[in-house]
């Protein structure tokens, strides 16, 4: 019997891709001369898509695949397959919670040091040969008595906490219900946080629900000696509102993994210099992908295999609950 099809709308990290052509006939949608054609050829037998971070899996490729029964997203973030639609056809979501936590929270942390020490630009000076003439000057912005509130306190989020903690860090935190298991500062209302606290670390889903939860009123409610870090998705934070606030000293500083249009950065923010920016690197190593990508192949493995999915999206549980 020959290996099922599997469609892989985009590239994925490479020893995901070797370890699922090993299970699966897997069908590179981003090399298909005609895309079109590579779909309606597929959509008699297609039952798998392995979906890599950059994938856009919307309803009409969900629609177009009368066959399709899972999606693995190579990601804890899921914005960017269309999980409603996929509910409403059937059809499961997996995505690789936990096994990226301690990585992420790690990279928001570099990040928040390196924009509150202004690490980037202390380099750049160095390599400018520009300490032959003056020493580099004091930062304005320590870490020392700061608050810090977590827009998201799940499980990347309570990672970054327990790394805060061991700052000295005060701790608050925003989300849509206060929990049990924490005895931080809770906040119903972003706003309310932002006022609290002058230091705001984003780390809640991208889509719809949080867009642009992070907009003027906020950054003005964070203040002068704010700093702002999002490791989340880009769509969460109004990045025009963002530019002015740094242009303006409505707020002192911020640190960006995420974009609204990645990889475009808008020049505005690249000409700033109380900015530090990266290329969406929060989960970027090779022990935490490896990781991520097992995980992708063992949910698609055990649905073949009639054992359901591992880790299902909240959008499509397992086993199905009945309406
Ligand atoms: P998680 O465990 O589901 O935590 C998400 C948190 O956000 C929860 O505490 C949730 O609390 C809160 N939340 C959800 N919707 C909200 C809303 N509308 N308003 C306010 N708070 C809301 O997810 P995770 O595993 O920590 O991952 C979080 C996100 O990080 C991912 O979805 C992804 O976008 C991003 N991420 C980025 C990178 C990177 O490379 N930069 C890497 C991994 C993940 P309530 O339910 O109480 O609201
Ligand atoms: C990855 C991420 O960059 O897991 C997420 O939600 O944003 C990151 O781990 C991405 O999903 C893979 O390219």
């Amino acid at each position: 019997m020959s290996a099922p099809d599997l469609l892989m709308p985009k590239p994925m990290f490479a020893q995901t891709v070797e370890a699922l052509e090993q299970v699966f006939t897997v069908h590179k949608l981003w090399l298909a001369e005609d895309t079109k054609a590579m779909l309606a050829d597929l959509a008699d037998h297609v039952r798998f898509i392995a979906a890599g971070g950059h994938s856009h899996v919307d309803e009409a490729m969900i629609a177009g695949l009368p066959k399709l029964e899972i999606i693995a997203n190579f990601g804890v973030g899921y914005d960017s397959v269309d999980a409603a639609a996929a509910a409403r056809h059937g059809v499961i979501v997996t995505n690789t919670p936990e096994v990226l936590n301690e990585d992420v929270a790690d990279l928001a942390m570099a990040l928040l040091l390196a924009t509150i020490r202004e690490v980037p630009q202390a380099d750049s000076f160095v390599r400018q040969g520009r300490w032959l003439a003056q020493d580099y000057p004091l930062t304005r912005a320590t870490l020392r008595g700061r608050t810090l509130g977590i827009v998201g306190l799940g499980r990347i989020g309570k990672a970054i906490a327990r790394r805060a903690e061991a700052f000295g860090l005060t701790i608050a935190y925003c989300g849509r219900r206060r929990q049990a298991d924490v005895s931080y500062a809770y906040h119903a209302d972003m706003r309310a946080l932002a006022e609290a606290v002058d230091t705001l670390m984003i780390i809640v889903p991208g889509g719809a629900e949080t867009r642009h939860l992070v907009d003027a009123e906020v950054l003005k409610a964070l203040g002068p000696e704010g700093v702002l870090i999002n490791v989340a998705r880009g769509s969460v934070v109004d990045e025009d509102a963002l530019v002015a606030a740094l242009r303006e000293g409505t707020i002192l500083a911020a640190g960006l993994d995420v974009f609204a249009d990645e990889p475009r950065v808008p020049p505005a923010l690249l000409a700033l210099d109380n900015v530090v920016l990266l290329p969406h690197v929060g989960s970027a190593t090779v022990h935490t992908r490896r990781a991520m990508g097992q995980l992708v192949v063992d949910n698609l493995v055990s649905w073949r295999d009639g054992r359901g999915p591992l880790t299902p999206v909240a959008e499509t549980p397992w086993p199905r609950i009945k309406a």
